[in-house]
């Protein structure tokens, strides 16, 4: 009888291990991942920039890996960052499912709990705070797993990467001020390195077409 007892506790403890939300990357011991920082890419032939855009985001439970688990992606309503962020309608991979005008994408981890995730979108330029990253914010099964600052290169977000962009860049450097959006080496200061960052993907001609807005 005690056998059987044990055997039922077991079963019980085994059955409350694998429930419960999953844990918020950065703590201890789980295996949960979110990258620094998201690039809104534009699209050559409806394709996203993957080369540039590509993060992980990785769910665990109990430091294992949560198979099939939900990922939200939305612009940041955390009023320490900076407003402006515009998704696009282009992902890879496609979205789950997609809601407006709150522009959420959905995307659903596969077995490993790991989505790898590349989202199109822009940046209102004439939102912007100087020293403040706009952001997203990344929630899985109903937690968040952060808010993330965002880069893009297509600064106009028209016409894909072009000389509009490279002038907008030009201006944001000529103040003198750190526009976070631009600030693409992640030093914190406009600078010749973040100029040569820019003008390797406008070469590699994967931005040819700006983000179409999810929700116009
Ligand atoms: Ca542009």
């Amino acid at each position: 009888m005690r056998n059987w007892t044990s055997l039922l506790w077991l079963v019980a403890l085994s059955s409350s291990a694998s429930a419960g939300p999953p844990e918020i990357p950065g703590t201890p011991g789980t295996c949960s991942r979110v990258p620094d920082r998201v690039v809104l890419v534009g699209s050559t032939d409806s394709r996203p920039d993957t080369h540039v855009g590509a993060f992980d985001v990785v769910v665990c439970r109990h430091a294992q890996p949560v198979a099939g688990a939900s990922i939200i992606v939305s612009p940041s309503q955390n009023i320490l960052f900076a407003p402006g962020v515009s998704l696009g309608r282009e992902t890879d991979p496609p979205t789950t499912f997609e809601e407006c005008p709150s522009q959420l994408l959905h995307f659903t981890a596969d077995q490993s709990g790991t989505c790898r995730i590349t989202i199109t979108g822009s940046v209102d330029l004439a939102q912007q705070v100087a020293s403040v990253a706009p952001a997203v914010s990344i929630y899985s099964n109903g937690i968040l797993f952060g808010d993330l600052p965002v880069i893009c290169y297509d600064l106009d977000g028209v016409g894909g990467l072009g000389a509009g962009d490279l002038s907008k860049w030009i201006t944001l450097f000529s103040s003198g001020e750190p526009w976070l959006v631009a600030d693409y080496n992640g030093d914190g200061v406009l600078g010749a390195q973040d100029l040569s960052l820019w003008l390797d993907v406008f070469h590699s001609g994967a931005e040819t077409e700006s983000a179409r807005p999810l929700c116009p």
